[in-house]
């Protein structure tokens, strides 16, 4: 079994700015720099055919190149208590119309359909059960966090493997594919 998702990569200076804001909250597991991406469609456990299916109806889709600018901070709560810092993504429509057209695809191969809402982000880190407290400091020094713009031309399939210092993330695929 291999646990998936679909996302976008950061690359270069995106990712060397964030690792400079991802300090300042103590008992923070910070993502590392090659890990950091915005999930479009997480997928989970599958077996290699399931792979196939998905990766095979992610082949199909076809998307002009758009531009994706990251921007804001925010945290996410579970029962009270903080379970992650992330930047924002500035609404872009071409984003939301190419995971709709993922989720789709995962759907066409046999995925039970996605519940949540899609909320863009960059998980910069996560908390065991943080206090809002321990975090508001490092969200009013990044709410007026602001990217150049990128622009994003493929998406790709990840698989995550549990390592020791958290989430290993590697890119299996990229769509529409190279070559
Ligand atoms: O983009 P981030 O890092 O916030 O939280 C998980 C991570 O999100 C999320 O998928 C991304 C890659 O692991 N994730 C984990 N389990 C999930 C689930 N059951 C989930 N998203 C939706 N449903």
């Amino acid at each position: 079994m291999i646990r998936l998702f679909f996302g976008l990569e950061l690359l270069g200076e995106l990712r060397m700015r964030i690792a400079a804001i991802s300090a300042g909250i103590d008992r923070a597991r910070w993502v590392a720099p090659e890990n950091l991406h915005i999930t479009l469609r997480f997928v989970g456990e599958v077996d290699e055919p399931a792979m196939e299916y998905i990766a095979g109806e992610a082949a199909a889709i076809r998307f002009e190149p758009f531009p994706v600018t990251l921007s804001g901070a925010g945290h996410f709560e579970r029962g009270g208590r903080v379970s992650a810092v992330w930047l924002g993504v500035e609404p872009e429509p071409a984003l939301a119309r190419l995971r709709d057209r993922i989720e789709a695809a995962a759907v066409r191969a046999g995925q039970p359909p996605e519940g949540r809402k899609f909320r863009p982000h960059v998980t910069v880190a996560r908390l065991n059960r943080g206090r809002p407290g321990e975090v508001r400091d490092w969200l009013a020094a990044n709410t007026l966090f602001r990217a150049v713009p990128f622009t994003v031309a493929h998406f790709t399939l990840f698989s995550s493997t549990l390592g020791r210092s958290g989430s290993n993330y590697i890119a299996e695929c990229r769509f529409p594919p190279e070559g």
